[in-house]
């Protein structure tokens, strides 16, 4: 029950504008709810390119760099803070592999993507990716703290 500090791992999750536009919201959040994690920073907004090229910096030179950022910046993102044990790297298991026709049914990706450009959902790929990231997008006043009665039956 109590929160220790692995239970406070945090990762960024983002749903891109096409799977907000596809209406996959609710779909996705219940997903990470229902596996045990917890939301603790969520807002909707059209990021500028200029943003998009920061959170993807690592793509910088890639050929996919311009179509990504110009992607990314097309239309509302929904960003968001998950907290749990091991939310990093299952959170990228729950999205699947990179191309959504490589991902297992099952996976986010797997169950709603087909291109690789419109892949619906990013992941933080580590826990310094993580630490980043929610720096970018949020500000520590943004994350909530707070407990949930269903930790004692997940934890
Ligand atoms: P993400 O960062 O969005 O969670 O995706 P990821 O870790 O699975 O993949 P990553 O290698 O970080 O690539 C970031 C995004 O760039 C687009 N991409 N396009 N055309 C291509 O070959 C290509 N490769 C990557 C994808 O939208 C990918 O999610
Ligand atoms: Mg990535």
């Amino acid at each position: 029950g109590t929160v220790s500090a692995e239970e406070a791992e945090r990762t960024f999750i983002a749903i891109k504008p096409d799977g907000v536009q596809r209406g996959l919201i609710a779909d996705i959040i219940a997903r990470f709810e229902r596996k045990g994690y917890k939301l603790v920073a969520v807002k909707i907004l059209v990021p500028t390119k200029e943003f998009a090229g920061k959170h993807y910096a690592e793509h910088e030179g890639r050929p996919f760099f311009e179509g990504l950022t110009d992607f990314l910046s097309s239309g509302p993102v929904l960003a968001m803070v998950w907290e749990g044990q091991g939310v990093v790297t299952y959170g990228r298991k729950m999205i699947g592999a990179t191309k959504p026709l490589e991902s297992a049914p099952g996976t986010i990706r797997g169950d709603f993507g087909i291109q690789v450009g419109r892949n619906i959902i990013h992941g933080s790929d580590s826990p310094d990716s993580a630490k980043k990231e929610i720096g970018l997008w949020f500000t520590p006043e943004d994350l909530v703290s707070y407990g949930l009665d269903i930790h004692k039956w997940v934890y």
